[in-house]
């Protein structure tokens, strides 16, 4: 049985994605604050980021960059990092995002895999910017400030060029190269077409206006593409004003709510935990806040429903995965009432679902749960570079999720079960494939695999299993993997077991480790 969203059909308009978000008519003149961060020490008017987008595309196309080339970005949030996206796009590349917290030898994959020719890079992530840069053969370096061995950004935006004239057909040309390990092993390029980021942000409107006098608080990281689609592309192609956060910490980001005046919140789970159960959230003033979408990972419903009642705002989830764009699902506005908290609400606009029973392959019995299956425009067209992982994941133009959803007789969705060996700690995609290749170069490790275990603050977090060639701490193992990935990625506990439960055709039995 295919599930329909509401409307079943949306018109999806054939514009770049800066077409879209910026719009076509020039901004000069519109003086009202696109980008601010919460400090207030940088603002950026929808008039300064037009003309600032042209100039960076410009540069870029001076320096050699050309449509179907790919340029890296390595951020926090800042408000330049709108100028730095929709400058790359505008030249008629591929943005490729990378977190910041990555180390170098976790950028240099990234910069190898994705072939960016151009790397865009904040000044606290510059050094390992510059190390992964040397690794992978990445001669053009700017730098968001001042770095050595860096140009600087500022060149680009001030260089007074006019955005080259590009020929890119928005159907099939890739806008955003975001990675992920999707349903299974290591992570991937996601090839997001300006057609699949349009639409989201076209379905997402739907449901979910957001006003031009509204003013969106960012403190999910633009380089996810919660924060980059739903957050950071929605606020500037609203006209509304996007504040900026650098990294969460529960006070300043109140102190941004209240001072800013903000008009809705994004959430994920440990932030609507903080919510529930910090002893600050009492003294800030919330009452700007009108409602929040949660997303990215399973939202507990005892624990949303005390941040409600604290904060004083209804949350209500959205649901997706990087490979469309990222919103398959949304609890529209105006059944935030009608919908429980522990829903992810309906499919959007011109998506369609199915259920279906991963034993068999065939559709789940009517109310049966059902590894869940999306199709619209928002889906990948496919991985880079690996037709193996695309045929896996996208089978007769649906893209298989990995979670496992159940739905009702009105069209409303749960998400019940992850079906996939992702693990999401604190909403962050940490694939054990990862892990396990990692542990494996330990010299007293003989074998590995890593599961996701339940954790406090991060939902789940990475537990490996171990085969030990000769006696090793745990402890002493958990560090060594420290030093080698970002934190979120560390391993957090070990176990020492004589061998790994594997299927005759060796692939690890993560259900028996569980
Ligand atoms: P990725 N409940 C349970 N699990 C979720 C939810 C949710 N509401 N949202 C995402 N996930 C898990 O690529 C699920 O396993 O994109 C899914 O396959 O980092 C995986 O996260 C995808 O992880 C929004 C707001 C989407 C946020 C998002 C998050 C996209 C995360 C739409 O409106």
């Amino acid at each position: 049985m295919i599930h329909r969203g509401r409307p079943a059909t949306i018109d999806v308009p054939d514009l770049t994605l800066t077409e879209y978000v910026l719009g076509r008519e020039p901004t000069d003149g519109d003086d009202r604050v696109a980008l601010v961060d919460a400090d207030r020490t940088e603002r950026i008017t929808y008039a300064e980021l037009g003309a600032d987008v042209a100039a960076v595309a410009g540069g870029l196309a001076a320096l050699g960059v050309r449509p179907g080339d790919v340029v890296a970005l390595i951020s926090h949030n800042q408000p330049v990092y709108a100028v730095a996206v929709h400058g790359i796009v505008a030249a008629g590349a591929a943005v490729t995002p990378i977190n910041p917290a990555f180390t170098a030898a976790e950028i240099a994959k990234v910069l190898r895999a994705s072939g960016a020719s151009v790397v865009i890079a904040a000044v606290p992530a510059a050094a390992a910017v510059a190390e992964a840069a040397d690794a992978a053969g990445v001669a053009h370096r700017f730098a968001l400030g001042e770095h050595p061995g860096f140009r600087p950004f500022a060149e680009l935006r001030g260089c007074g060029l006019a955005a080259p004239r590009i020929e890119v057909d928005p159907a099939t040309a890739v806008a955003a190269l975001p990675f992920s390990s999707g349903t299974t092993g290591l992570p991937k390029g996601v090839r997001l077409t300006h057609r699949n980021l349009v639409a989201n942000l076209e379905q997402n409107r739907v449901g979910w206006p957001v006003g031009a006098d509204e003013v969106l608080p960012a403190s999910l990281p633009f380089f996810h593409i919660y924060g980059f689609t739903i957050i950071l592309n929605t606020g500037l192609a609203a006209r509304a004003t996007v504040v900026t956060l650098a990294r969460f910490a529960l006070d300043d980001y109140l102190r941004m709510l209240q001072e800013h005046r903000a008009t809705r919140a994004f959430l994920a789970p440990p932030v609507v935990l903080q919510l529930a159960t910090a002893p600050a959230v009492d003294d800030y003033d919330l009452s700007s806040v009108r409602l929040a979408v949660c997303g990215a990972a399973p939202l507990d419903v005892a624990v949303a429903e005390r941040a409600e009642q604290r904060v004083g705002w209804p949350i209500r989830q959205g649901y997706g995965m990087t490979e469309a764009s990222p919103g398959t699902h949304q609890v529209a506005e105006d059944e935030f009432a009608t919908t429980p908290a522990g829903s992810v609400g309906r499919l959007l606009a011109g998506t369609d679902g199915r259920l279906v029973d991963p034993a068999t392959g065939e559709d789940a019995a009517p109310g049966e749960p059902g590894e869940l299956w999306v199709r619209g425009p928002q889906v990948m067209p496919g991985y880079l570079d690996d037709p193996g992982a695309t045929a896996a994941t996208l089978v007769d133009g649906w893209l298989r999720t990995g979670d496992i959803a159940r739905v009702d007789d009105d069209g409303v969705f749960w998400i019940v079960d992850r079906l996939k060996e992702l693990i999401k700690y604190k909403g962050y995609q940490v694939p054990p494939a990862e892990l396990e290749a990692l542990l494996l170069t330990h010299p007293d490790v003989l074998d590995a695999a890593v599961v996701g275990v339940p954790h406090a603050e991060g939902g789940e977090a990475p537990k490996a299993f171990v085969v030990a060639a000769r006696p090793v701490g745990a402890e002493a193992l958990m560090d060594w993997v420290a030093e080698r990935v970002a934190p979120y990625k560390k391993v957090r506990a070990v176990e020492f077991v004589e061998r790994i439960p594997k299927s005759p055709t060796g692939k690890i039995l993560r259900r028996e480790l569980r």
